[in-house]
């Protein structure tokens, strides 16, 4: 059978982790992979609901959605997570739950200028207003990754040619 991993899409608020995300599970399914897709905005819906955004709650969060993805990872699939997920700390203890090769930190690097410019919620003119606090890369820390896997720059390419750079990196190393 095929690998199980994680690919974990961590970026700010408008980055494109969502799109990427949905891209790459269209690519894995048109390839015959099992995927499934953990949006950090859907979890927060549901499993979530109850957490807030303070540091603690972050934390929990990023806690909860890297068990969901053990799980799913020990049952053979593909698992995409878009989440900020802004603490390294809290992206390396997931890391820690698999093992080496199961989990690829994926990078979507785009500058605040860009994803405060594309604001695809509106969510950023909601701070700037001051109807929302400790936003992420505002009024809350953003911990860009250090060394991961794969850095997407969203700013400067197209949705299809970042989601192809996550496919080939997949295929260069073996996992699919
Ligand atoms: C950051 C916030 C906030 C604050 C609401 N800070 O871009 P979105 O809208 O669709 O995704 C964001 C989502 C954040 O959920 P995550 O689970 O990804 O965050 S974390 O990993 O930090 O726990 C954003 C929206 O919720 N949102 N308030 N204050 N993003």
């Amino acid at each position: 059978g095929h690998k199980s991993f994680v690919l974990w899409f961590t970026g700010l608020s408008g980055s494109g982790k969502s799109t990427i995300a949905s891209e790459v599970e269209k690519m894995l399914y048109k390839r015959n992979h099992s995927t499934m897709l953990l949006d950090g905005d859907n979890v927060r819906h549901g499993l979530n609901k109850d957490l807030s955004f303070s540091k603690e709650a972050r934390t929990e969060n990023i806690r909860r959605i890297g068990e969901v993805t053990k799980l799913f990872v020990e049952s053979g699939s593909i698992v995409l997570v878009a989440s900020i997920s802004p603490i390294a700390a809290d992206r390396d203890a997931v890391r820690s739950l698999l093992s080496k090769e199961e989990f690829v930190e994926v990078y979507i690097d785009c500058s605040l200028i860009e994803c405060e410019k594309r604001d695809p919620k509106g969510l950023y003119k909601k701070v700037r207003e001051g109807l929302i606090t400790n936003f992420t890369g505002i009024s809350d820390p953003y911990e860009a990754p250090v060394s991961p896997e794969i850095i997407v720059k969203t700013d400067l390419l197209g949705v299809k040619e970042c989601a192809e750079q996550v496919i080939n990196y997949l295929v260069s190393k073996k996992y699919i």
